[in-house]
């Protein structure tokens, strides 16, 4: 009788924090939490990661926000938030109380570095979450002409820095997809001291609705985001992992196991569902028993030992017939 192989181990240790489960929430798509704790079970998963927190409340951009684009939503929110001082005194509170069991991080933005570090200066003595997740890269809070950090190494490293200085909690970074080589940006985030690196936030697009000849957002341009993206996301971690040790964490079109799969191949421990989450709350949810059954049919016992798998064009040998065929790149592992 053949041994009957055990489904893989998801549990991870990062960041000296346990992770019962590899798939968080994104930043931006779940509020902090309260928004969908009866659409899902939030325990079960393996963390959060706040709407991004700015030093005063945000009202956020014009109607409407977010559009639909054939494999792809645009966003234009403009960091809607109630500010670093409701979040201290509401948001993390309640997080405190209802998400003890799993991972929370707060993600951080602002127009200058000292923005960030104050909103971390004012978070440090708060419980209620592990860690920072600097958001160095919205696409849609260019109201003041500059560019996100996470677009120029060295004006992201002086951010980096800064905070590193201000806390011992587990600080990620999350990372722009619309550079030429992310490897670069990835590096001087782990020389400043980040210890984990998200990728990818959103692209930068525009839609233009023909009878109008306005923009379809109230924002104007806005964050391409969902299934188009992931291959994208996918190639971000791929060569961020290349060019850094510190862990990582995939975002961009993650709508089932499958495409999980490919970001934990690529090289990120951790994924992120941002977009799925709209069209199904429950979305997230369902992918740690996708990645197990997974694991378990390829007989791996350990989510670490699927990890940065993928083993890159060199170890293939090229294909002399039908390379140019489309294959199918269907979420779901079969
Ligand atoms: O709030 C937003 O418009 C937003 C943010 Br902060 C971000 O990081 N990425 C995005 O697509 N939208």
């Amino acid at each position: 009788m053949t041994a009957i192989q055990a489904t893989m181990r998801l549990s991870q240790t990062l960041f000296g924090a346990t992770f019962h489960n590899p798939v968080l929430l994104a930043a931006g798509t779940c509020g902090f939490g309260e928004e969908l704790r009866d659409a899902l079970d939030l325990p079960s998963l393996g963390g959060i990661v706040t709407k991004s927190v700015t030093l005063e409340p945000r009202a956020g951009n014009p109607a409407p926000r977010v559009v639909e684009a054939g494999n792809a939503m645009l966003n234009s929110v403009g960091l809607a938030n109630p500010g670093l001082e409701r979040v201290c005194s509401e948001k993390l509170p309640w997080m405190r109380e209802h998400l003890s069991g799993i991972q929370v991080f707060v993600s951080v933005a602002g127009h200058n570095p000292e923005e960030y570090w104050r909103i971390v200066e004012g978070l440090e003595s708060v419980g209620g979450f592990l860690g920072y997740e600097l958001n160095l890269s919205c696409p849609n809070d260019t109201r003041l002409g500059g560019l996100p950090f996470a677009l120029d190494p060295d004006a992201l490293r002086g951010v980096v820095e800064g905070a590193r200085r201000l806390t011992d909690r587990p600080l990620l970074v999350k990372l722009a997809p619309n550079v030429p080589d992310i490897g670069p940006v990835a590096e001087a985030a782990e020389e400043a001291g980040a210890d984990g690196l998200t990728l990818v936030n959103t692209l930068p697009g525009l839609i233009i609705d023909i009878e109008s000849r306005s923009a379809t957002l109230g924002g104007g341009p806005g964050g391409l985001s969902g299934p188009a993206l992931r291959a994208v996301g996918v190639h971000a971690v791929h060569r961020a992992r290349a060019c850094t040790a510190i862990p990582l964490l995939g975002v961009g079109g993650i709508t089932a196991a499958g495409d999980a799969i490919q970001y934990l191949l690529a090289g990120a421990s951790l994924v992120q569902v941002g977009t799925a989450t709209f069209a199904d709350p429950r979305a997230a949810q369902r992918m740690g028993r996708g990645i197990a059954r997974y694991g378990q049919k390829m007989g791996i016992e350990d989510i670490q030992d699927l990890v940065g798998t993928y083993r890159g064009v060199e170890d293939h040998p090229v294909s002399v017939s039908g390379g140019d065929r489309p294959v199918s790149v269907s979420g779901e592992p079969s």
